[in-house]
């Protein structure tokens, strides 16, 4: 993909420390005073840059940036990310990506944004997002599988998140189907929606909501709710998570297209929350506790029961008061 002015001008700048205007209008061809009105802009943008007029420019610090030039210098991916549409603000990520995948928007744009005010959780629950605090991310993409299958990329997600937190030193375990804790709590969620044409999947949109900075949650789930600083003290660059995310995640997703789920089925395992352990499952017209076993190649739950190993496709692990 061909580098914008302002991705030319952040890419010289972090090769050296200091970087005169001269000398960078001379390398990207442009004027000095260009150079100048892009160096405004990816100020207001939260980029920390000095410049004084004996040595020119030098880029302090990247801040903790969600846009796309912050995100791209992490990708490594060939499709996902390489269009990434940001926002400060959006009622929800998921609302966007749906719109553009009916615009036609190719397979891997993703939606960020800083600021959700009505994120979406499952079975209409909602997401709650600070401002800065988290990501808030959508992703399309459009695997050309039976319908039945889609569900499936909520797992293949979720293994490809905990690995990223597991590679920037977080203990994350993945609660079935849909939440990453980190000591039982919850430290993201995915929440997968698909559309569809006829009898086949035209797009499947995939949100992400992670807890990145927060130190404090809203009434009602400050017990069960954390985030990645509040459990490890760490610092943490959410473009770097996001980069790293889309990173896994091209390589599990073709995994997925080329060998099925089965073939994840034992790294699920190796993830799994309360594996071997006394769980308690609920679906719409059950309650039922078992030993959790893990789960099959199609990725549905598999529980011991008093009644013997029993697989649910659709219910939710029970480990906090009703939601
Ligand atoms: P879920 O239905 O499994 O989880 C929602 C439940 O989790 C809520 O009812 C509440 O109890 C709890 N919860 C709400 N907010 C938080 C939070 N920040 N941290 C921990 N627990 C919380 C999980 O649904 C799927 C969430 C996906 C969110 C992403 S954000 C980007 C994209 N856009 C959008 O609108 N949704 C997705």
């Amino acid at each position: 993909m061909a580098h914008t002015v302002r991705e030319q001008i952040l890419m010289a700048l972090r090769k050296r420390t200091w970087y005169s205007g001269q000398e960078l209008a001379e390398t990207l061809n442009i004027s000095r005073t260009a150079i100048w009105k892009h160096m405004q802009t990816l100020k207001d943008e939260g980029y920390h840059i000095i410049s004084n007029k004996k040595q020119g420019y030098q880029l302090v610090d990247e801040g903790d940036l969600l846009t796309s030039i912050a995100i791209e210098q992490w990708l490594t991916t060939s499709r996902l990310g390489r269009r990434i549409l940001h926002f400060d603000e959006l009622d929800t990520t998921q609302r966007i990506a749906h719109e553009k995948a009916q615009q036609q928007a190719p397979e891997g744009t993703l939606v960020v944004c800083d600021h959700q005010t009505n994120g979406r959780g499952q079975l209409g629950r909602t997401w709650h997002e600070a401002k800065n605090e988290g990501i808030a991310m959508s992703l399309l993409v459009r695997p050309d599988v039976p319908m039945h299958q889609a569900g499936q990329l909520t797992l293949v997600a979720g293994i490809a998140l905990a690995k990223t937190l597991r590679s920037l030193d977080t203990p994350v375990t993945i609660k079935w189907p849909n939440d990453i804790l980190i000591n039982g709590r919850k430290v993201a969620g995915i929440l997968t929606e698909m559309q569809t044409e006829a009898d086949r999947i035209s797009s499947v949109i995939i949100g992400i909501g992670i807890n990145v900075h927060h130190q404090q949650f809203s009434e009602g789930i400050e017990n069960r709710a954390t985030s990645l600083v509040k459990e490890t003290g760490q610092s943490f660059r959410r473009a770097e998570i996001v980069g790293r995310f889309l990173n896994q995640f091209e390589l599990l997703y073709a995994q997925w297209l080329e060998l099925g789920f089965g073939s994840f089925v034992a790294e699920w395992e190796d993830l799994a929350d309360r594996l071997h352990e006394t769980v308690t499952l609920r679906t719409r017209q059950t309650t039922a506790s078992g030993t959790l076993l893990g789960i099959d190649e199609t990725g549905t739950i598999r529980i011991k029961t008093d009644a013997g190993e029993t697989r649910f496709h659709s219910a939710e692990l029970v480990y906090w008061e009703k939601e």
